[in-house]
């Protein structure tokens, strides 16, 4: 494995691409699915079935992990790899979205944000320089800039005051990280809806000379739509030799359109939670197991996969398992599903390699639309 952090354009398709990281940890094929791991587990799996369903990468919350257990204690511990044993690449946002939208009596100033933690009510400060030595001590393999994400919608003065922010901000942790050759700093693009914003920010995080880019700021309200047209403007804007990270997205369709559109990694809640919920995502759409109408069916999710809890169990005992409150019910669910996102990227890239993207997709959408029974 190499020593330093790289990335690979290896075929493209119209303007998706597939592609590779190498990184001293390992390889992560792009287009790929990072699933959230927030508190150092990703929620009702093992860390073998994580890696079982093919994820390279995983995600960690520097918010959650500085509160609970706390950033020193995990480096002490050996680092948040040791402690949660993944020894694959980790990537850690830089909490600043999770303060926003967990923590209490937030406080945001150009030196940083402070804010109250939503587990016990006690006070914490976080800069810019203070997120990436966090990350540094979970010893994150891609840690993201400190940003300021704009919730829509909002006006315009609004959405370019954390814009230029998170811009300053961006800076500051490019310094604090310095120069650290198997490790990667991602800059996050802001601008809310804004043309003229996103391609400011996408411009001026480019002279920056980073590893890589985020796209922050989507999917935080707007229609899909919006979400799409910022992506069709804002990706031309990066470097090509780069690779491009969606943050928070989203459902199988939005991950299909947004690799059409040249994104390159993403990464949800989705798949994980749903499964907590009795949702469950197949190749014929989403399924709510909750409901009546699965009691007595014998069949499983999916005969042809090859992941145990879509094949193996039945919908009905699925059912029973969501209605009594089981753990193994969101067990099972969170496997299939995060097995199934994982298969979606496969043939995402499957089909960029063989130029066949675009029909390839079509048809995936279709057996979606098609329906389960
Ligand atoms: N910034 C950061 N993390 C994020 C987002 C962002 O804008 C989003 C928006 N979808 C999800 N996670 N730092």
């Amino acid at each position: 494995m190499t020593e330093s952090f790289s990335f690979s354009v290896l075929a493209t398709d119209g303007k998706a691409r597939r592609g590779e990281i190498s990184m001293p940890r390992g390889k992560i094929r792009t287009p790929a699915f990072m699933p959230v791991g927030t508190g150092g587990t990703v929620k009702a799996m093992y860390m073998d079935q994580v890696r079982g369903v093919g994820a390279d990468i995983i995600l960690g919350n520097t918010y959650h992990l500085m509160l609970r257990p706390g950033a020193e204690r995990v480096a002490r511990l050996g680092g948040l790899h040791e402690f949660a044993r993944w020894p694959h690449p980790i990537l850690t946002d830089s909490g600043g979205f999770q303060v926003m939208s967990l923590s209490k009596l937030r406080k945001l100033t150009e030196q940083g944000v402070t804010f109250r933690s939503h587990i016990d009510g006690s006070p914490y400060e976080m800069s810019p320089e203070r997120s990436i030595e966090i990350q540094g001590l979970l010893d994150s393999d891609i840690q993201m800039q400190l940003d300021e994400c704009t919730a829509l919608p909002a006006d315009e003065n609004e959405i370019e005051r954390a814009m230029e922010l998170s811009l300053r901000w961006a800076e500051r942790c490019k310094t604090a990280f310095g120069d650290q050759p198997g490790k990667a700093m991602f800059g996050i693009v802001q601008g809310g809806d804004n043309e003229k914003l996103r391609v400011r920010s996408a411009q001026a995080l480019s002279a920056m000379g980073l590893k890589g880019y985020a796209v922050g700021g989507l999917a935080v309200g707007e229609p899909q739509a919006v979400m799409l047209e910022m992506l069709d403007i804002t990706c031309p804007e990066l470097p090509a030799e780069k690779p491009r990270y969606l943050m928070g997205v989203g459902t199988p369709d939005d991950i299909v359109k947004s690799v059409a559109r040249g994104i390159d990694m993403f990464d949800c809640v989705m798949p994980t939670r749903a499964g907590r919920h009795g949702l469950a995502y197949t190749r014929r759409g989403k399924i709510n197991l909750r409901n009546a109408r699965h009691a007595d069916d014998p069949r499983p999710l999916d005969e042809e996969s090859d992941c145990p809890a879509a094949r193996d169990y039945s919908r009905a005992y699925l059912h029973h398992l969501v209605r009594s409150q089981e753990a193994l019910g969101a067990m099972l669910l969170t496997w299939n599903n995060l097995s199934y996102y994982q298969k979606l990227m496969q043939d995402i890239r499957n089909a960029i390699e063989a130029g066949q993207f675009e029909t390839r997709t079509a048809a995936i959408s279709e057996g979606w639309a098609r329906g389960d029974l």
